[in-house]
């Protein structure tokens, strides 16, 4: 059957994947294809993060598109606007950009009369038959709760709203929060500023990896021979999904392996044992996500660094104030305190078939059949949806195999088959259920807290192997949607 008018699809958001949803849309044919972007620029969390020391904790050989391999790159880890332009070149090569609305931040969509009809913050409207929410993982940060927060009298931000305009040298710097963040931020500004206060609640495991740069010649070779790049792709694919992957859900073996290195890293490192003890984290290693950095503990011990892990009390104009009475006097304030994971595409408010809403639905906790649809919420899509594989692998990678995925799911869409899709409830059940029996093996619920944790304690990743993964988002078992007419 052949569909007389062809399918609009609607994008949301103009980051890593909603450029790929867009491309590859376009090369399967899809001619009516939309980005609705909320920011004046694509890029989503690499444009928004612009902190110094700012990189991927993803080899960058493998953090890309596959089918946009990169000789350029400067650095194995390569440094976030290095990203960011790489975003905007695959865009152009590929144009999409012309696809892209910018400005328009969804706030509504709503499915009524088989169509999406969609309301953004500007007052426009929109119609679409399908939505991509490619709405990211990391995109709303958090501000933490304390006390007096806004009677701070020096600059103060979070590290996804770094204020350019702020100049740290000589400055008193305190940052709180000891994330992944916070550790890239350390070393890039510690020799800047005349003081750094690091308030620390929980340590961290840091895996000490270099970041060489490519040399010249490396480049010059790549360019010349991609398939060294293709070779590289899969390599550090196969180094990720042997190693790390393996670890964080049940491969005891390989968690020792991480252990030991993070454990050495940090006794070769470190020799003040006071210091030592501060920076010794309590919980298993890799059960929040694992740091890799081989700068971070060189930093902390240089003579104007400080580790702070007395608890803080409030914030006051000239400082912060601790639970011992003291007072840390700093003229900046920075907020390494990390994103909400869990709202997804929200907080658009999605109203499915019959008035069921998103907000609702998920009442308990962001749930989703395979991390891409929802029950009573026809053609409605996500990327990088919740239970999507996002511990340490390349998220690009992840989009990827989620679009091939999807792209096959749109068949019956397109040639008229039907006119909307969605998961059966007995099939997102049962997913959900295998999902949740499967995480008690993995490393995430062995005792720490981090942003992998829903509000009942549950990961909000992958339990199982990439290969589970790969085999699964091959091809849609169809007996688990239901196809409305
Ligand atoms: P993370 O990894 O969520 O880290 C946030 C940090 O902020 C973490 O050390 C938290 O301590 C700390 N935090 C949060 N709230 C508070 C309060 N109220 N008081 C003190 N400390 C607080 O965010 P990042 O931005 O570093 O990294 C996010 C991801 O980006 C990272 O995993 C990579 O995938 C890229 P806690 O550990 O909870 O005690």
């Amino acid at each position: 059957m052949t569909n007389p008018t062809p399918l609009r699809v609607a994008i949301i958001g103009a980051g890593m994947s909603g450029i790929l949803a867009a491309i590859k849309l376009r090369e399967a044919g899809f001619t009516e294809v939309r980005i609705f972007e909320k920011a004046v620029r694509l890029g989503g969390t690499w444009r928004d993060n612009t902190y110094p020391g700012l990189t991927c904790d993803v080899p960058s050989q493998h953090y890309c598109y596959s089918f946009e391999l990169n000789a350029e790159w400067s650095r194995l880890f390569s440094p976030g606007a290095e990203i960011l332009a790489y975003l905007e070149s695959v865009a152009t090569k590929h144009a999409v950009t012309g696809l892209m609305q910018f400005g328009k931040e969804l706030v509504k969509a709503t499915f009524r009369d088989h169509e999406w009809h969609l309301e953004f913050a500007d007052g426009t409207k929109a119609i679409a038959d399908v939505v991509i929410a490619a709405t990211g993982v990391l995109h709303h940060p958090v501000l933490p709760e304390i006390a007096g927060r806004e009677a701070f009298a020096g600059a103060a931000f979070h590290t996804a709203r770094w204020d350019p305009n702020v100049d740290l040298n000589g400055k008193r710097v305190g940052i709180i929060g000891s994330g992944s963040t916070a550790i890239q931020l350390v070393p890039a500004i510690v020799d800047q500023v005349s003081a750094l206060t690091l308030f620390q609640r929980t340590a961290q495991w840091v895996l000490p990896l270099p970041n060489p740069p490519f040399t010249e010649e490396q480049k010059t070779h790549f360019r010349q021979h991609p398939d060294t790049m293709s070779h590289a792709y899969q390599q550090w694919l196969d180094r990720i999904r042997t190693t790390i992957a393996r670890a964080v859900i049940g491969d005891r073996e390989q968690l020792e392996k991480i252990a030991v290195a993070c454990w050495d890293n940090l006794t070769n490192s470190v020799p003040d044992p006071t210091l030592r003890a501060k920076l010794t984290p309590d919980y298993q290693v890799a059960c929040k996500r694992l740091i890799m950095s081989e700068t971070f503990y060189a930093a902390i011990q240089r003579p104007n660094a400080h580790v702070e892990t007395t608890p803080i009390e409030r914030i006051e104009p000239r400082g912060i104030r601790l639970t011992d009475g003291q007072l840390q006097e700093l003229d900046v304030l920075i907020y390494a305190t990390g994103f909400d994971a869990h709202r997804f595409v929200r907080p658009v408010d999605v109203v499915g078939s019959a008035g069921l809403r998103l907000e609702d639905a998920w009442q308990a906790a962001p749930k989703t059949h395979r991390s891409l649809s929802i029950p009573g919420f026809p053609n409605f899509f996500m990327l990088i949806g919740p239970n999507s594989p996002i511990g340490n692998f390349s998220l690009i990678m992840v989009a990827e195999l989620q679009l091939a995925y999807l792209l096959q799911l749109l068949a019956p869409l397109r040639d008229g088959t039907c006119r909307a899709i969605e998961p059966t409830p007995e099939a997102c059940a049962a997913f959900n259920r295998e999902i949740r029996d499967a995480m008690k093996d993995t490393v995430w619920v062995s005792g720490c807290r981090s942003w992998y944790l829903d509000k009942n304690g549950q990961p909000i990743l992958w339990p199982w192997t990439l290969e589970r993964f790969q085999h699964e988002m091959s091809a849609p078992n169809l007996n688990e949607y239901a196809f409305l007419n």
